[in-house]
């Protein structure tokens, strides 16, 4: 299944990867890297937004039972969000189980009347959630502007169901990087120290362990800028020379210079980002966004 994709991707005109490859065991490391790099703002921008709108959050969301985190990731936003406002089960779900393990049991150290559970599950799945959560008053918390990493009919898609994981009770917390400055994103994304580069690369190492290909990471250069019309940061892997890759049953020529595209990381002005909320349900929406309007996080209620 896993193999089949990558390698569909890999024969298509303009090649491709999807950017759930990402996530090895490294390349969750270097994603953590990522967002301490000074050039990466989104992570600290929304943390900022939390401890400073924290009593406002409370306010507007109220009493909340569960918190669910789809892409968890190592747990550490919502570590914060839970100590905000003291759900009595967290469910964190991600692709990455040791990660996310690792993050759950710093949750359940950190915050000991806290019910938290691990859900090992592949978001573009379907999402099966422990049956003893109760329906009422869930709120979905999806922090960091991962909807970003969808093309719009996906991230749609994605709101609806998030809108099916919850009754008229619950709700939706989620973050969203906003369009700005060009050089600001674009550092954002090709930073001085090179870890995006590393972490860019890292998606054919991975790649050769689950296709058992044999790219050679050191071939490839990492790309990325801000595509004004799709306003999106898109990521490429660009081949320093004409090059075959081989993998059981195949294989495929690459030029000098062709690039496999291997994420976009789409930015939604405020007003689109909430229509497409209401499209999917969600009938109310506060926002929350830092004084340079740089990052918001909007709450929606249906
Ligand atoms: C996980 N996601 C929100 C990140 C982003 O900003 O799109 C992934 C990333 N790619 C490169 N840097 C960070």
């Amino acid at each position: 299944m896993e193999q089949e994709e990558i390698i569909s991707g890999l024969m298509q005109p303009v090649p491709r990867i999807s950017p759930k490859y990402f996530y090895d065991q490294l390349g969750s490391k270097l994603f953590e890297a990522i967002t301490r790099l000074p050039e990466y703002y989104p992570t600290r921008t929304e943390k900022a937004l939390l401890e400073q709108q924290a009593a406002d959050i409370k306010r507007l969301v109220g009493e909340v039972n569960t918190v669910i985190e789809p892409g968890a990731g190592n747990v550490e936003k919502a570590r914060m969000l839970c100590q905000i406002l003291q759900p009595k089960y967290f469910v964190g779900v991600d692709i990455s189980a040791e990660v996310l393990k690792d993050g759950i049991d710093r949750l359940r150290h950190a915050q000991p009347t806290l019910d938290a559970r691990a859900v090992i599950a592949d978001l573009t799945n379907r999402l099966d959630l422990p049956e003893d959560i109760p329906m009422a008053r869930r709120l979905v918390f999806y922090p960091g502007s991962s909807i970003g990493n969808y093309d719009p009919p996906q991230a749609l898609e994605w709101l609806h169901r998030a809108r099916s994981w919850v009754d008229a009770t619950g709700g939706l917390l989620i973050g969203v990087d906003l369009p700005k400055e060009v050089a600001v994103l674009e550092a954002a994304y090709d930073d001085a120290a090179g870890t995006t580069a590393r972490f860019n690369r890292n998606i054919l190492a991975h790649v050769n362990t689950v296709i058992g290909s044999d790219f050679d990471p050191s071939q490839w250069s990492h790309r990325a800028f801000f595509n004004p019309v799709a306003s999106r940061i898109e990521m490429h892997l660009q081949a320093e020379e004409g090059q075959r890759v081989r993998w059981p049953g195949g294989g495929r020529e690459f030029a000098h210079g062709e690039r496999i595209h291997t994420e976009n990381s789409y930015k939604y002005a405020l007003p689109v980002f909430m229509t497409m909320l209401r499209e999917a349900g969600f009938a109310q929406v506060n926002t929350w966004t830092d004084e340079r309007g740089w990052y918001a996080l909007l709450y929606a209620q249906p």
